[in-house]
């Protein structure tokens, strides 16, 4: 069977009140007070407060001044942003063991793809418990984990039942359900105007949203509304894109009619490949792997990735690996409606690296 979006793992780990938490960890005095981190009266806002000064009305992004009106026992902390950044990046250390599929999306926020874990079990709930626990015993921090087979039931899973929460929505039904009950306040990209949109037309949550057919959620909100009707219906294919993926190049291209063979496909992988040449040519940079991606007539999405030695720029280079994915590790069972090729890993001509690997004999011993 193919890798389909239904069968990846995905967690979105949230630290719990961030900067308050480092500042109480640092401080045990601080524990049991309402404490805020942020700037000073009168000009100064609250970057973040503990869930004891949330009861309060203390909040990010309120003025200092107000929260004090609110929570005259507030204890305000100033902000410590360099280390706080040496703490995420802690974090985020813990996090590379378990996949080197991570998304950092903030400060102290991050995707996991562990469909393929580097380590613990095969199991997303148990390696989101092994997480947690190496975060607190090596940090004393604690984190909040979402765990779903896409990145949208991740997020909205993790946010719920903080501070310390873990959460797991599985495939199917239960996601269905889950999405069902769902505000559409709380589906990521719904603002106050678009709640107010919808709502104006009787849509109040997931349950409405999947009743509603794609194309009147089209023409009420655009290709928003399209993508906000899929990921109500469980569909959300984004990937986890580390950082150094995304310095990359591909084309795709889908189809006229479905396609079955590895000949057929590459007849269609070369002009492709040569559109990403002339990019290459034109940035002067070479690539240090072959991406493959895959959209089967069932709309189910496969990608492979192949490292090559030695880093290329040329359209045959790209087709010769491509066609080795597409006879090793590419199961034809089903038509194809879509064929996407590219580089990732880019340097530019010219990095030590590149040459070094390009003309050996030039390296000096
Ligand atoms: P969040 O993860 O949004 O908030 P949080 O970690 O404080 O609380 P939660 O338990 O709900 O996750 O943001 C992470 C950090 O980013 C937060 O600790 C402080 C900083 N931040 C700001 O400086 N200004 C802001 O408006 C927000 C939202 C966050
Ligand atoms: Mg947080």
């Amino acid at each position: 069977m193919g890798e389909g979006a239904d069968t990846r793992k995905i967690l979105l780990l949230d630290l719990d009140h961030f900067f308050t938490q480092v500042e109480e960890r640092d401080d045990p005095r601080l524990r049991g007070q309402p404490v805020a981190v942020g700037g000073k009266p009168p000009r100064g806002v609250i970057a973040t407060a503990n869930y004891d000064a949330r009861r309060w009305g203390v909040h990010s992004a309120l003025s200092t001044s107000i929260a004090y009106q609110r929570c005259p026992s507030l204890v305000l902390m100033p902000p410590r942003m360099e280390h706080y950044k040496d703490v995420s990046r802690q974090v985020m250390e813990i996090l590379q063991r378990y996949s080197d599929q991570v998304e950092q999306v903030s400060i102290d926020e991050a995707y996991l793809d562990v469909t393929h874990p580097l380590k613990g079990p095969p199991s997303g709930t148990l390696i989101a418990k092994a997480i947690k626990a190496d975060v607190l015993s090596e940090l004393g921090l604690t984190i909040s984990v979402g765990v779903s087979y896409n990145k949208s039931i991740a997020k909205l899973c993790a946010g719920q039942g903080k501070p310390n929460a873990l959460n797991c929505v599985r495939p199917g039904a239960e996601a269905l359900a889950y999405l069902a009950k769902t505000a559409v306040e709380d589906f990521q990209g719904v603002g106050p105007v678009t709640a107010a949109k919808l709502r104006g037309m009787g849509i109040r949550n997931g349950k409405d949203l999947q009743n509603t057919p794609l194309e009147k959620l089209e023409q009420a909100l655009g290709k928003n509304g399209v993508d906000l009707g899929r990921v109500a219906r469980g569909i959300d294919e984004r990937p986890v894109t580390p950082e150094r993926d995304r310095k990359s190049v591909s084309n795709e291209t889908t189809f006229t009619r479905d396609l079955h063979t590895v000949d057929e496909l590459m007849h269609e992988v070369l002009p492709l490949a040569d559109a990403v040449e002339r990019h290459l040519t034109k940035i002067r940079s070479r690539g240090r792997g072959v991406q493959l991606k895959i959209k089967y007539a069932d709309h189910t999405i496969i990608t492979r990735r192949q490292t090559i030695a030695l880093p290329i720029n040329s359209a045959d280079a790209m087709c010769d690996v491509v066609e080795a994915l597409l006879r090793e590790r590419v199961p034809l069972d089903k038509p194809v409606r879509l064929i996407g090729v590219g580089v990732f890993d880019l340097q530019e001509d010219g990095v030590a690296g590149a040459q070094d690997a390009l003309f050996p004999q030039l390296v000096p011993a």
